[in-house]
């Protein structure tokens, strides 16, 4: 009405092309480097025009939890893309599917069927161990000889969310394994790019020879997902703490027998079920294998942490048993250093793109409904008020005073996001990332083989943070060289 002050929108960025040229010059985009340095001129909070989309970037923590946490239902909304859609049959999975009581449904499902899992996280704990096992012996088995360290780490973290999602597990030389890899590879370098880029951009950065990629990879997966589908139909397992295809199989008939009942609308359909199913499968598979990497890669360019994580190791568990997650307790050293991982290369620096379903505002800032709300983990991450000198590598940033304890100096660290969209993996991640690492450094220590460069941890920019290639050699540590 009169009188009644205008509402403020964050600060606008000039026009498109500028953007545009920027990431034309920079070739293959890092838009995280690119969104946190423009905080310089425009602030942390500030807006774009991508085509006809209207984008909001947070750098900000607090107004990140603004965002996640006590707004996290306004803007709980997906955009919908070109790729993901074609990637999850128009949003019928959870991660890029908007907010709804169907999604809210097949969220609290997955989380119920991984709590179960991981009662007491006794049968998860097993699984993980299981797999710690098998990499190891590969590790023995390879010494010296150079080895492809994230082949396996891959194969291991696999097999985990295979035991989870199927009940099955994957053996060296695999044929579907190959297949798998091959195709998770294609998503992750095509899937979701022009989320912040389309239209004009688009152009640019989203070759017709890509989604030709997607399309071929996204066929080789539906072939997966399609014959565990079909094998799981055929031969339900009748035990309740089987796996999550046979939950949300046994949950589909239960909705479907009940459906009679006038006020129950929701249908699970199978695309709902299978897209529901690919997301885990796709999401533990890349983001623990891509975390494990980036450690490794780390602790080969700080040979000096990796040396304290083996000497925690070895005064708290020894040699004479392996590691377990009752042991997290006594290993702060190596929480620390996982936490840092997490906080120098965010898996999802950007996370998935957030949308506004009403007008709202962050801050003292109006958004309008329909906004695509941004959040740059690598800003809050990389802030310099909040951490001393956050491009170095220190885990010990995250101990107490005497280093005995695990203790966040800053509230500016969000690795799994937050709120309504939280990540749903976190759990299963941290227990992933502590085993499969006190497992390996216990027995062995990780060098660069002589004579290869060792590539600097730079990211590369897609729907996860990527990790450059690189050798390893795995030398088994003194105490185990006789006998194991
Ligand atoms: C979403 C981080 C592992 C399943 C997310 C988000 C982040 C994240 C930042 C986005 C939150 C947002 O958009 O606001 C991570 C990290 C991981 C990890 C750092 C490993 C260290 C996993 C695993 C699984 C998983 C192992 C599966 C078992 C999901 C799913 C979503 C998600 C389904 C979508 C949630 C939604 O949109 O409602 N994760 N994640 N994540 N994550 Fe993870
Ligand atoms: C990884 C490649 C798979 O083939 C498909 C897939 C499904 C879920 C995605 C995941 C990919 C990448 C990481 C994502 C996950 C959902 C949540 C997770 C985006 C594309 C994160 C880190 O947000």
């Amino acid at each position: 009405g009169k009188g009644e002050p205008r509402a403020k929108y964050p600060r606008s960025l000039p026009s498109l092309p500028i953007i545009g040229s920027l990431l034309h010059l920079a070739g293959n985009p890092q838009l995280h480097l690119l969104f946190h340095s423009l905080q310089k001129k425009y602030g942390s909070l500030y807006s774009l025009r991508m085509g006809s989309h209207y984008v909001v970037v947070v750098n900000h923590y607090l107004h990140a939890k603004e965002v996640l946490l006590k707004k996290g239902k306004i803007f709980g909304g997906r955009p919908h893309t070109v790729t993901t859609d074609l990637l999850t049959r128009n949003g019928k999975d959870i991660a890029f599917a908007s907010y709804s009581p169907l999604w809210k449904f097949q969220r609290k499902q997955v989380h119920a069927a991984l709590a179960m899992f991981g009662k007491g996280s006794v049968a998860l704990e097993k699984i993980i161990c299981r797999e710690a096992a098998a990499l190891c012996e590969t590790l023995n088995a390879s010494q010296d000889a150079l080895l492809n360290m994230a082949l396996e780490l891959t194969r291991a973290v696999t097999n985990v969310v295979c035991s989870l999602c199927f009940s099955s597990c994957y053996r060296r030389g695999d044929a579907e394994f190959e297949a798998m890899l091959q195709y998770n590879q294609g998503i992750v370098n095509t899937v979701a790019r022009e989320s912040l880029l389309d239209t004009f951009p688009w152009l640019q950065f989203f070759p017709n020879k890509d989604l030709a990629l997607l399309k071929r990879c996204i066929k080789d997966r539906d072939q997966l997902l399609q014959k565990k589908f079909e094998e799981h139909k055929a031969a339900p397992s009748s035990s309740l703490t089987s796996n999550l295809m046979d939950v949300l199989l046994r949950t589909k008939l239960n909705m479907e027998n009940n459906n009679s009942r006038p006020g129950q609308q929701l249908e699970l359909t199978d695309d709902h079920l299978l897209m529901t199913v690919a997301d885990i499968f796709g999401a533990g598979v890349e983001t623990t294998t891509t975390v494990l990497k980036w450690a490794v890669l780390f602790l080969l360019h700080y040979p000096e942490v990796q040396g304290k994580i083996q000497e925690e190791l070895d005064q708290k568990i020894g040699f004479a048993r392996f590691p377990q997650l009752g042991d997290r307790e006594q290993l702060p050293y190596l929480e620390a250093t996982i936490s840092e991982v997490l906080r120098i290369r965010p898996v999802a620096p950007l996370l998935i793109p957030h949308v506004a379903l009403t007008d709202s505002s962050i801050g003292e800032y109006a958004i309008p409904k329909g906004a695509r709300v941004v959040i740059n983990l690598w800003s809050i991450h990389h802030d310099e008020k909040e951490w001393e000198k956050p491009g170095e590598f220190n885990p010990g940033r995250f101990l107490d005073e005497q280093g005995k304890r695990l203790s966040s100096p800053s509230p500016s660290y969000l690795p799994f996001g937050a709120g309504i969209r939280v990540c749903l993996g976190e759990i299963l991640a941290k227990m992933e990332l502590f085993l499969f690492l006190a497992w390996i450094l216990q027995r062995f220590t990780l060098e660069p083989p002589a004579g290869q460069p060792l590539p600097e941890p730079d990211g590369n920019f897609g729907v996860v943070l990527q990790v450059p290639p690189f050798t390893v050699k795995a030398r088994l540590r003194d105490a185990w060289q006789d006998g194991v």
